[in-house]
């Protein structure tokens, strides 16, 4: 029996060796002292841990201590604070804004005219930046100021015309025609060539022949018709049709008319209107000789008829 002690003794003794390696929770319930060295061991931090929370976030309001943590917040808040310098930020960016809004619209405002200044050579002028040439004249644009109906010179190389653009601006007459109320009838359409272009307030010649040893000396024929149109002495209408439009119509005839032979007839420069050259009374016989026993003033201006 005493031999059995010593072995429970030293099987009661070799539990607590595997404790100590052990959990020490059951065997620190059973030993006092190292539970409670243990238990303080590990409750100082979770306790400190908690403490100091519970502190941090009692103190918030109140301790300095706290401060740091607060401090950021404060931090946050000195920037909430600086944010009272964003809002100049914001002012000065609003400023800018409506500083940039007003550049803006300055500038859109203003209009930029692209045909100022003007890009184009005349004939050509300016729409939308782009160079565009003459176009045909509308109704009453370009109208007949003189005719040589009948000439001491042969119809067949003496006839002519002269036309006025009585507008501001450039027309192209190439294409246009020519129409009558002759034996033949005949329309003529204007091919020059190339654009036929009569000025702002300029004039143009037409002729039967450019050629001044026939035509009565006259040089500065722009177009020269032939015998498609001709200006017939017993009455006739002169026509100017440009785009299927009548331009220009005129009808004469030689009671009421001033020609005769070798007189032309003028438009009085009072009455430069495709209306008004309607009437015979807004015309005169031409006096100067431009050629002997020829009277006009072929390319030139029109002299008042009294
Ligand atoms: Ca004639
Ligand atoms: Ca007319
Ligand atoms: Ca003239």
């Amino acid at each position: 029996m005493t031999r059995i002690l010593p072995l429970s003794i030293s099987l009661l003794a070799l539990p607590a060796c595997g404790d100590d390696g052990d959990d020490s929770a059951s065997a620190g319930a059973t030993d006092g002292t190292s539970t409670s060295t243990s238990s303080t061991t590990s409750d100082t931090p979770t306790t400190g841990t908690s403490a100091t929370s519970t502190t941090t976030s009692g103190s918030d309001s109140d301790s300095a201590t706290a401060e740091p943590t607060t401090g950021t917040t404060t931090t946050t808040g000195t920037t909430t604070g600086t944010t009272a310098v964003d809002p100049t930020t914001s002012t000065t960016t609003g400023t800018t804004t409506s500083d940039t809004t007003t550049a803006d619209t300055s500038s859109t405002t203003a209009p930029v005219d692209p045909c100022d200044p003007d890009p184009c050579v005349a004939p050509q002028h300016c729409e939308d930046g782009a160079c565009i040439d003459p176009g045909r004249p509308g109704e009453g644009q370009v109208i007949v100021v003189e005719m040589m109906i009948d000439p001491q010179l042969t119809d067949f190389d003496a006839e002519w015309f002269e036309l006025k653009n009585i507008t501001d601006e450039y027309f192209d007459l190439d294409g246009c025609v020519l129409a009558d109320l002759g034996v033949n009838d005949d329309d003529h359409l204007v091919d020059a060539g190339g654009p036929l272009v009569i000025a702002p307030g300029g004039r143009i010649v037409m002729a039967k022949t450019a050629d001044a040893a026939q035509n009565g000396g006259i040089d500065d024929v722009a177009y020269a018709f032939a015998q498609q149109f001709s200006l017939t002495n017993t009455g006739d209408a002169f026509i100017l049709r440009c785009d299927d439009v009548d331009v220009d119509v005129v009808e004469f005839e030689p009671m009421t008319w001033p020609f005769a032979v070798g007189v032309g007839i003028q438009l009085d420069p009072g009455q430069e209107d495709a209306l008004a050259n309607d009437e015979p009374a807004a015309w005169c016989a031409a006096a100067g000789e431009y050629f002997p026993m020829h009277t006009g003033t072929p390319g030139a201006d029109n002299p008042p008829c009294r």
